[in-house]
């Protein structure tokens, strides 16, 4: 069953927009996770990703597992590598960094997860990652030893995202990388969603509701916020209906 999937499906079609938290293992405290879900609530989040570029303190199950206990929102696991996958979640995205030229994670760490997915009931997405230019050195680049492509060349992200599409991808995720200084530009957005035929996720750099339309309005279909609500939760205040 695709359920996580038919409802992004069909979000598209109806043309609501989605936006998801990012939380990261290594920046949250279990503690503070029922709390802080309480305002993910008040405010227009439609999904919850789990996830980093590391897991530092091996938390990712129990934060998981505890947010799960404490929303009815779909919870994504978005992996940095293949020991991040939990069953706690109820999907993941099975991301290659089509970006990058690394076959680590075009298909190595894709393949070390096989093992721990065929034993547990996950819903499988597969995602077409492409790591844009942010203005700073982002997480993903160092961990994955791969270059972002320059906001410059949108002829190359385009094709980059159409090549994930007519492999079999069934969203495409551009992402400025966590942290990044400058969000991807609304008019690669706009390229991109405009060709594209699969749910587009934009995400990485997104500090402000008026960035958040942005998004929206240049064709994304799901955007990411992480750091913005790290640094202060009152954004999700700002992000009420
Ligand atoms: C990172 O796209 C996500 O993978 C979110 O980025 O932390 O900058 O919001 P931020």
């Amino acid at each position: 069953m695709k359920t996580l999937y038919n409802d992004i499906i069909q979000a598209k079609k109806d043309k609501r927009k989605l936006v998801a938290v990012l939380v990261d293992p290594d920046k949250i405290e279990i503690d503070h996770i029922p709390k802080f879900f309480k305002k993910v609530h008040n405010a227009i989040i439609t999904h919850v990703f789990v996830g980093g570029s590391t897991d530092e303190e091996k938390k990712m199950e129990n934060v998981t597992k505890t947010i799960k206990q404490h929303t009815h929102l779909p919870v994504l696991i978005f992996p940095g590598s293949h020991e991040q996958i939990t069953e706690a979640a109820d999907g993941i995205l099975f991301l290659s960094l089509l970006s990058g030229r690394n076959p680590e994670y075009l298909i190595t760490q894709q393949i070390q997860s096989v093992s721990k997915l065929i034993d547990i009931n996950l819903e499988i997405i597969p995602t077409g990652y492409i790591l844009i230019d942010g203005d700073v050195e982002t997480a993903v680049q160092r961990v994955s030893n791969t270059q972002p492509i320059s906001q410059e060349e949108k002829t190359v992200i385009l094709h980059t995202a159409l090549a994930g599409q007519f492999s079999g991808k069934q969203l495409i995720y551009l992402e400025a990388g966590s942290g990044a200084k400058k969000m991807v530009a609304p008019e690669i957005i706009k390229k991109v969603s405009d060709q594209l035929q699969i749910p587009l996720i934009v995400g990485g750099g997104i500090r402000s509701k008026e960035q958040v339309n942005k998004a929206f309005r240049a064709g994304a279909d799901l955007v990411v916020i992480g750091t913005a609500f790290e640094e202060n939760e009152d954004f999700l205040i700002e992000l009420s209906p």
